[in-house]
């Protein structure tokens, strides 16, 4: 078991309550803090809640713990962000900046910063690659760019290991997403293990970027993991998983349940999705780092019936 002491922000989300389990198997349940401005449903180990926009308070956590990483996983995603922009950008910004001179300040050895394939905008035109101009159309996007350059000034500045992964809309069955775009390819799974049929807020050809959850737990611990001469991206790594569109996720759920049933009402979010690429070009996270997913749509799809079906059996009974 290691020594580390880790502190997760944003602890109780779709990423964060699965990635505190992860954690806790890997490192020991006392060596993991999980904190959130909401108190969790079941607390699992250590607890502490906080508003990361108080940076007294997260300092004096990070000093409480002797915290030596921290993962800031405290965000507002970007569906939710277009309805309050100049907040969006206050919290993920603020949240971000008291993390970084907290952990300048406390000698916290690594910090992980989730970015996102919203980063892109319309200058990419089907496939991003790592060096793809960045010109996010969203309040979300133009601050996890803005949050991937100060990462790197920090690392230049002062020397702090800061690491970071551009996700795609992560899949899992254990949580639910939490206001974002990508969202769609969640609900879709728990309508259809339910026997309903599924009103998709994008259209049938609309291609984004996802991954499953069991890939990018993989990636991230895969990253903070690595050698620090391995790492040689301070802005935001570029990851792949899977990339399908709606009426691809609709057909792989027919082999499993074929009476599935999907329509299409696209809203404002499908605005969102057409400035994001449809593919991610990950060769740079390969090559210094070893990433390689290992879900394919089907088998994520199998995969994520199988849990849900379990889920809700276990709720009826
Ligand atoms: P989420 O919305 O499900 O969870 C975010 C959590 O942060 C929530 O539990 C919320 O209560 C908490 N939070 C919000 N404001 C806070 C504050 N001021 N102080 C403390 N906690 C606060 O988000 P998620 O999907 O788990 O995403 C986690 C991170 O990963 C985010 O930074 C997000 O941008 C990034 N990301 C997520 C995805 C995805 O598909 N889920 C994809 C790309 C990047
Ligand atoms: C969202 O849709 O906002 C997130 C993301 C891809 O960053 N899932």
């Amino acid at each position: 078991m290691k020594s580390e002491c880790i502190l997760v922000i944003g602890a109780n989300g779709q990423i964060g309550s699965v990635l505190v389990e992860y954690l806790r198997e890997l490192y020991g349940v006392g060596q993991v803090v999980a904190s959130d401005l909401r108190q969790p449903d079941h607390e699992t180990g250590l607890f502490e809640q906080l508003d990361a926009t108080d940076a007294n308070a997260l300092a004096a956590l990070v000093k409480k713990y002797r915290i030596t990483q921290i993962y800031h996983l405290a965000a507002i995603l970007s569906a939710k962000g277009e309805q309050e922009p100049l907040k969006t950008w206050h919290i993920n910004m603020q949240t971000y900046f008291n993390v970084l001179e907290a952990a300048r300040e406390n000698n916290v050895a690594k910090v992980f910063y989730p970015s996102s394939i919203a980063v892109f905008g319309d200058h990419v035109d089907t496939k991003a690659e790592q060096w793809s101009y960045l010109d996010p159309a969203t309040v979300y996007g133009i601050s996890k760019t803005a949050g991937e350059n100060w990462s790197n000034y920090y690392y230049k500045r002062y020397g702090m290991d800061i690491r970071s992964l551009r996700y795609p809309g992560i899949i899992g069955y254990q949580s639910m997403p939490g206001g974002g775009t990508t969202d769609y390819a969640v609900d879709i799974y728990h309508k259809a293990v339910k026997g309903e049929a599924f009103d998709c807020f994008l259209k049938a050809a609309t291609t984004l970027p996802m991954i499953y959850i069991s890939d990018a737990m993989d990636a991230t611990v895969r990253l903070m993991e690595a050698p620090i001469d391995k790492i040689t991206i301070r802005t935001g790594y570029n990851l792949a998983g899977i990339s399908f569109s709606p009426e691809e996720v609709a057909a792989s759920i027919r082999k499993f349940i074929p009476d599935f049933q999907i329509n299409y009402k696209p809203d404002f979010r499908q605005q969102i999705a057409d400035s994001w690429p449809q593919q991610i070009d990950d060769a740079e996270a390969r090559k210094d780092w070893g990433w390689r997913p290992a879900y394919s749509l089907d088998k994520m799809t199998e995969e994520m019936i199988a849990a849900l079906k379990t889920k809700y059996q276990s709720v009826k009974s």
